[in-house]
């Protein structure tokens, strides 16, 4: 009876004591930050600093996925973030988001309206936005009723002939762009594929000082795997690297997005004039460009999900969806 009563008190203890330290490690993470960033962080890697809002990230809420990379940038997944945190945080700074969109040829009737009309519904929602929407066809763009502090700039672009080089000079003129006005009005900068439509919120949580996207297709695959151009004539090849990182969606300061479209840019024409193409075109210079430029911040497959790669119980929200690809009509 007395060793029944002992046994009793002793697992009463033990409950109260994981709670103590569950409690203490959860304010460790909100203080300090989380621990992994501490011991694995490269010494080149600038910690973030201690007021800044990613430190209200509940790295731990997701013991299902990956939600901080190696270097200490979060990866974010539903469930680590406080959506009006991030919201009140980025309305008392003031800031302003542009978001850029290539619609050329059949693309920008195929998918531009609905692209523009769902980012109203998600994107970003309560901060001032500009869309700037590069076209060769300035007056096909369709009318989009804008919320209050939303505003939207078209841009004349010239129509390349080879689709290749339409992805591709998407990160010069993004460049250009951005010093030739986005630098004046925003912050941040979003650069977005037009095929897709967004479903859910992609907010302000995921700003930050540079943000990349994990592929849908690769985000569990392991480094051999990944499809990164192994070329040695071309300047994007790489042996390894840490994600596959999906080009339709990447952003951060303009400062960080002009360096990273300036220094895509830079390796495309050095493959052309020694007439090389990476595989996978702007993405490839990309994924290069990210693997020695490490990003602050990491969006989980939630924020451009593929229903093709289909429903997974890691990702619970589908913030942006691949748009159907009509390859046969468009790829002609
Ligand atoms: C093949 O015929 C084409 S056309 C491949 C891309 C094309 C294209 C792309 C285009 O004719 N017009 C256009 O505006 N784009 C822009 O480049 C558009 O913003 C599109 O989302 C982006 C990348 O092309 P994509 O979405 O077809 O690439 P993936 O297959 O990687 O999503
Ligand atoms: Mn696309």
């Amino acid at each position: 009876m007395r060793l029944c009563l002992r046994a009793r008190w002793l697992f009463i203890l033990f409950v109260l004591l994981l709670i103590v330290i569950g409690y203490i490690s959860k304010l460790y993470v909100r203080f300090f930050g989380h621990p992994v960033e501490k011991c694995l962080l490269p010494p080149n890697v600038k910690l973030r600093p201690g007021n800044h809002i990613d430190n209200s990230l509940d790295l731990w809420s997701r013991t299902d996925v990956k939600t901080c990379t190696f270097w200490g940038a979060p990866i974010m997944w539903e469930g680590m973030f406080d959506p009006h945190l991030y919201d009140e945080y980025h309305k008392n700074m003031g800031t302003s988001v542009a978001l850029t969109v290539f619609a050329i040829g059949r693309y920008l009737k195929m998918y531009l309206k609905d692209f523009l009309t769902s980012a109203e519904q998600h994107f970003m929602v309560g901060l001032p936005v500009t869309y700037y929407v590069f076209t060769d066809a300035p007056d096909s763009v369709p009318a989009v009723e804008l919320g209050t502090g939303r505003t939207l700039e078209i841009v004349q672009v010239q129509r390349h002939e080879r689709w290749q080089d339409v992805s591709m000079m998407r990160m010069r003129t993004i460049a250009d762009a951005i010093d030739s006005r986005i630098r004046l009005r925003h912050q941040y900068v979003f650069c977005l594929d037009v095929d897709q439509v967004f479903a859910a919120r992609f907010g302000s949580e995921a700003l930050g000082e540079s943000v990349a996207l994990l592929h849908a297709f690769f985000y569990l695959s392991s480094a051999a795997e990944f499809t990164y151009d192994r070329n040695p004539n071309s300047t994007a090849c790489m042996e390894t690297g840490d994600f596959y990182y999906h080009a339709a969606v990447f952003g951060g300061t303009w400062q960080s997005v002009k360096k990273m479209t300036e220094s895509c840019d830079r390796g495309i024409m050095t493959d052309k004039k020694n007439q090389v193409e990476a595989l996978w075109q702007d993405e490839s210079h990309l994924n290069k460009y990210l693997y020695q430029h490490k990003p602050s911040k990491v969006l989980s497959p939630e924020y451009c999900w593929s229903t093709e790669v289909g429903y997974r119980r890691d990702v619970r929200v589908h913030r942006l969806l691949w748009a159907e690809k009509y390859y046969d009509i468009l790829r002609t």
